[in-house]
């Protein structure tokens, strides 16, 4: 089997890119080891940066987002015992993020490419040979191997792909930190207590109020690294999310139902700055996490394929290498801002469990000055809504 670039992973990035190739009349195949289902259900982001929707309709699979993309222009920060409105629409000229869950991008996006064969689901990807020739792309179709020969390999495999594992280890330049706490998630049937998304910073720990649509909830509460989803009964959850939501404010009321997914998510800042590897490209996750706080794993993935595609458009078109040859620099500027910022919302929001009562003064007074300066909400607010592609 032969084609010229092999995507590896389903999720938004090797999704975004496939369907940008296409448009460009690049050759890709796409392989995924889950199932189509599995890719469908799996529950992650919810907030979309600008960018990353007008992307997804510049690539021509923007109805979905167009229909139901809640629009959101503003924030709640919910801290000492009051509500402070983060008008981020205002405080950028315009500019708002837009709550569409990944299940559903994910969904459009496969959608898109269902009448091309040249997606597969349930191929995971076992082997990557000739990295700096014209790689090999070793994987299962029905139990049988199968080799896939191409001239690039994307590899957007998410954190624990084969893509970075290929990279031999001293190759690999790795920063990481691992903070010592997780979020337990809860995707509920339930109207949204609050059509704001509101992040609160209680004595107990940080919660988040989101939702995937008007009629349901996603919600989040900050828990020690070594708690399970099994230790909470639903009760115990709702009283907890309402106990923290809450948080001082009058008459505040959280909206029950149905639960129908929890799960803890750890926290993990990391990036790989060898994102290419000879013929191999990493992208996404599999090159950098950042803590879901500051809702821009997704957002981070889709800047990424961009240079890429780009990189690879020139060198189909015109036989350059300039883009491709740039891709990491390119990239690692723009991930290294959000890093940051991903980082700065987590350690403001999130008391650690060894935290002093200096240290809880100290995040309560960055909100304050934040949530009460133009200048602090605007700086923010920039970052929230997304900071402008290389390309
Ligand atoms: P993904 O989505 O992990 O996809 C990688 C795919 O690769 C497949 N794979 C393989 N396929 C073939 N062969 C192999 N050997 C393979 N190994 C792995 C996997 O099965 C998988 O399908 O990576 P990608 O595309 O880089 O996308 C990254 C995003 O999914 C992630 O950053 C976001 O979900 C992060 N995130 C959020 N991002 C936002 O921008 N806004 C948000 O509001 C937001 N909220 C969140 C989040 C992530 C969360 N969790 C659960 C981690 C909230 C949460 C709770
Ligand atoms: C979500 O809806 O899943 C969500 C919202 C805001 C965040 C992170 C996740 O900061």
């Amino acid at each position: 089997m032969k084609t010229d670039v092999a995507i590896i992973g389903a999720g938004p990035a090797g999704l975004y890119l496939a369907q940008m190739l296409h448009n460009a009349g690049i050759n890709s195949v796409l392989l995924e080891a889950k199932s189509e289902d599995y890719v469908i259900d799996r529950v992650r982001a919810g907030v979309m940066e600008q960018g990353a929707v007008d992307t997804l309709k510049e690539i021509g699979v923007g109805e979905g987002v167009e229909k139901d993309g809640l629009v959101h222009d503003g924030i709640i920060w919910r801290f000492d015992g009051q509500d402070h409105y983060i008008d981020v629409q205002k405080l950028t000229g315009g500019r708002s993020v837009i709550v569409y869950g990944q299940q559903s991008v994910v969904r459009d996006l496969i959608n898109a490419r269902r009448k091309y064969s040249d997606i597969h689901f349930s191929t995971p990807v076992t082997k990557i040979e000739d990295t700096h020739g014209k790689p090999k792309v070793h994987f299962e179709l029905d139990g049988k191997p199968v080799v896939l020969e191409c001239d690039f390999v994307a590899g957007c495999d998410g954190f624990h792909g084969i893509s970075r594992q290929t990279i031999p280890e001293a190759e690999q330049k790795i920063f990481e930190h691992v903070y010592p706490y997780s979020w337990l998630g809860v995707l509920a049937e339930a109207k949204p207590s609050s059509h704001v998304v509101i992040y609160s910073h209680h004595e107990n720990g940080f919660a988040l109020s989101s939702m995937r649509s008007e009629e349901i909830s996603r919600l989040y509460i900050q828990v020690n690294n070594d708690d399970s989803a099994d230790n909470w009964s639903d009760d115990a959850l709702w009283d907890e999310l309402e106990l923290r939501l809450g948080n001082g404010v009058k008459d505040f009321k959280i909206n029950r139902g149905p639960i129908l997914q929890k799960g803890i998510t750890p926290m993990r800042s990391y990036v790989c700055e060898t994102m290419r590897y000879g013929n191999i490209f990493l992208a996404g996750d599999a090159a950098h996490i950042v803590p879901p706080t500051g809702a821009k794993g997704l957002n981070l993935a889709v800047g990424d394929v961009r240079v890429l595609s780009a990189g690879l458009k020139e060198y189909y078109a015109e036989g350059k290498t300039e883009w491709l040859d740039k891709y990491a620099e390119t990239c690692l500027d723009r991930i290294w801002k959000v890093e940051r910022f991903s980082w700065w919302t987590t350690t403001m929001f999130h008391p650690a469990p060894d935290a002093s009562d200096f240290d809880v003064k100290m995040q309560l007074a960055s909100l304050n000055y934040l949530a009460n300066s133009e200048i602090g909400a605007a700086s923010f607010a920039e970052n929230y809504v997304g900071l402008p592609y290389a390309v």
